[in-house]
């Protein structure tokens, strides 16, 4: 039986992953913060907990994750575990950069020096292009890098730290530059979950108005369940490397309130209004990720389209609300 340490098993991604690695009959391991409402910790995953083994930790414990690798002895460790709110990053931009930059150089000291056959899977970001488009208005692994924000800058050090390892000591590291992926599971601080819970208490009666900042700015979104497979399939390629994992199609987040609020049979220009509490210092315009190497070589494709995404994540909220 394999074993996966997953860092962040209890986010969006960590819990779609879990399932997955455990329905391909890996032994999971993940590691939790704690948190004063034990409740909060392992909310995502509860449809497994008796299938995973939890350590807390947090990434900027050293001794910590050390302990926890020396006990798991993970053949692959997925490093999910961030920060992960690019507008909040720019409130704890050094508390962003340690935990999603440096922390990172921790966990590949502790497999380079202790234990080298570990395969690394780190989370990186097409947050690290910032506005940085190919002519034909693709990015791609050539596009130049330059982060518009200490989230993405953190992200960007993680990848090149893991570049440089696997190049300078052999090591079995990947990189996958996910755009953005959605799910029922998505925090309701990023902006489809936020559009639609506040969406269906506005139908609900429980709400009039939907505060948003900038509404022309395009995402590239896919669907979690989608991406993880991705992952899962990086780290089973035979040689080492990066990847890209998008859809290659974008919206724009008004055409995405649109389609929300359509759905709902409401009026999206009756209820949204713009406040610059929720635009960025610096925003980021642009992202149409070119997966077109990682379709060919992995033979991943996406197969939940934005519409069903919506649909499932629309039907979640007016359950639960
Ligand atoms: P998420 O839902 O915010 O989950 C982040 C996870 O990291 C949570 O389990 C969180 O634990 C954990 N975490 C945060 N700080 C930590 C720390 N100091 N020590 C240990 N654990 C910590 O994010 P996601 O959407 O699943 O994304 C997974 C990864 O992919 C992240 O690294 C993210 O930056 C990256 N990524 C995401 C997207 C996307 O669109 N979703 C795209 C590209 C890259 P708590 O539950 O305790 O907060
Ligand atoms: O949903 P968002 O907060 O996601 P963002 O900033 O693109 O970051 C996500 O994707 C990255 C990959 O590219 C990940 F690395 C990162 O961890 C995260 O998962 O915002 C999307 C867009 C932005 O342009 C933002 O300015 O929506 C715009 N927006 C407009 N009003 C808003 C709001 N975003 C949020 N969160 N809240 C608003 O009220």
């Amino acid at each position: 039986m394999k074993k996966a340490l997953i860092l962040g098993i209890s986010g969006q991604d960590g819990s779609y992953l879990a399932k997955l690695l455990i329905s391909m009959n890996y032994e999971v391991h993940g590691v939790v913060r704690r948190h004063s409402i034990s409740e909060n910790q392992t909310s995502r995953i509860d449809e497994v907990i008796n299938d995973v083994k939890l350590h807390y930790g947090d990434l900027i414990d050293m001794p910590g994750l050390f302990n926890i690798i020396h006990k798991v002895r993970p053949d692959e460790i997925y490093n999910l575990a961030a920060m992960s709110q690019v507008k909040i990053s720019s409130e704890m931009p050094y508390y962003t950069l340690q935990v999603n930059g440096l922390s990172v150089v921790n966990i590949l000291e502790i497999i380079k020096n202790f234990f080298p056959s570990i395969k690394f899977y780190q989370a990186s970001s097409s947050e690290m292009f910032g506005n940085s488009v190919d002519d034909d208005k693709y990015q791609r692994l050539t596009t130049p890098m330059i982060p518009v924000s200490p989230y993405g800058c953190a992200k960007l050090l993680a990848f090149n730290l893991v570049r440089h390892y696997r190049a300078a000591y052999n090591l079995n590291l990947c990189n996958g530059v996910l755009f953005n992926h959605e799910s029922p599971y998505r925090g309701s601080n990023f902006v489809t979950s936020k559009v639609i819970k506040t969406a269906v208490q506005i139908k609900k009666g429980f709400k009039d108005k939907l505060i948003l900042g900038n509404l022309d700015s395009y995402r590239d979104w896919g669907h979690a369940k989608d991406y993880v497979r991705a992952i899962k399939m990086i780290v089973d390629y035979p040689e080492p490397k990066d990847w890209i994992v998008s859809t290659g199609k974008n919206k724009s987040v008004r055409d995405m309130c649109e389609y929300v609020f359509r759905k709902l049979e409401l009026d999206y220009k009756k209820y949204v209004i713009q406040d610059k509490k929720f635009v960025r210092n610096e925003e980021l315009k642009f992202l149409r990720g070119d997966s077109s190497e990682t379709q060919n070589i992995l033979g991943w494709k996406p197969e939940i389209t934005f519409e069903n995404m919506m649909d499932e994540m629309i039907d979640y909220w007016l359950k639960k609300i």
